[in-house]
């Protein structure tokens, strides 16, 4: 990250009285731990901040020190009379249950501003008269800019890759409370260094944390290996359903609604069937259907350099990425012996 940029993103933080820290919907270890060390920066400034986020928290939170019930909802933004809300790994607004706020501030308000919306209210005013200044740190290409301030690079295979080179650029010093945070977004990202996103630059930086005295296994223990038996008992049946077409090398599984709900799973469940089926060798490309409220949603995954799986979403009236993709129909599975169908 250019230094530049780095001392414009602290300038603003330490003219803003009241910051938000907004995790993404349902979020992953990434969210979590790049605002968990993005707060460690606005501790050692002493900028104020509080945490948001327009869903419940995952049971792992507290690892990454936040406290899910001092974690606001993105709507109680409006009266909380923020100077400034940064968001971590969300690639729209709605992602960030900020759709009220997009682009509510002019791009100088921050840095214009003399009396902040905290003080502003202490005299009676409505609490939000300026709009919060966005920051929107994120990795995916499918980011809509929808801050005010958008530090977007798809060449990172983390958002906390992203705080690590903010952190840097600023020479703070990263502890090891820090580093387990950011490498945490790192390991979640890249599926402990199997998929496409790992980099050379993830590895470095992921050595560089490591340095800090922390340990890989103790981590994976930590953040990856919490199932329960109801979470390892849906793997096993959605794995369990897994077929090859052999004409075009898919292999396909599915999950239903019912699953969902008589495994008592959770979407970080569903991540983790996803992982697992990333890294299955002998098909050229996995297709999951998942059936949820009447509208089927497909996802395909390929690690293969000569297959385009946005084509194939394409198809079915969806889209995506060379090696990420997926579409969306209405209708419900119907399964019959060995055959799936969508009806
Ligand atoms: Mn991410």
């Amino acid at each position: 990250m250019m230094e530049s940029l780095a001392q414009e993103i602290l300038a603003k933080l330490q003219l803003a009285r009241n910051v938000g820290i907004v995790f993404h919907r349902h979020p992953d270890a990434d969210s979590l731990g790049a605002g968990a060390a993005f707060a460690a920066l606005l501790d050692f400034y002493q900028v104020p901040y509080r945490y948001f986020c327009p869903t419940g928290l995952p049971e792992t939170a507290p690892i990454f020190g936040i406290d899910p019930r001092e974690t606001s909802n993105t709507k109680e933004i409006e009266e909380e009379g923020l100077d400034m809300v940064c968001t971590f790994d969300a690639a729209d607004s709605k992602m960030a249950g900020l759709e009220f706020l997009e682009k509510g501030a002019n791009n100088e308000s921050i840095s214009n501003l003399r009396i902040s919306n905290s003080e502003i209210r202490k005299f009676g005013f409505p609490s939000q008269l300026v709009p919060p200044f966005i920051v929107n740190f994120d990795h995916h290409a499918t980011n809509t800019n929808f801050g005010n301030l958008n530090v977007v690079d798809v060449g990172c295979a983390s958002t906390t890759e992203l705080v690590y080179h903010l952190l840097s650029a600023l020479r703070f010093p990263i502890s090891s409370r820090v580093a387990v945070f950011l490498l945490a977004g790192i390991l979640h990202d890249t599926d402990y260094f199997l998929n496409p996103a790992t980099s050379a630059s993830s590895l470095s930086i992921a050595g560089e944390l490591l340095r800090r005295g922390i340990s890989l296994s103790s981590l994976r223990a930590i953040f990856f290996e919490r199932r329960g038996i109801g979470s390892l008992q849906l793997i096993g049946e959605v794995l369990g359903r897994l077929r090859k077409n052999e004409r075009y090398g898919i292999a396909i599984t599915y999950i239903r609604d019912e699953d969902i709900k008589r495994y008592g799973a959770s979407q970080e469940d569903l991540d983790g069937i996803a992982n697992i089926l990333n890294v299955v060798g002998d098909a050229k490309v996995m297709c999951v259907i998942k059936e949820e409220a009447g509208i089927i949603k497909g996802s395909f995954r390929t690690t293969r350099e000569d297959i385009n799986v946005g084509r194939l979403a394409e198809f079915f009236g969806g889209g995506g990425h060379r090696k990420a993709s997926g579409f969306r129909i209405h209708g419900a599975l119907q399964i019959e012996g060995n055959s799936v169908r969508v009806i």
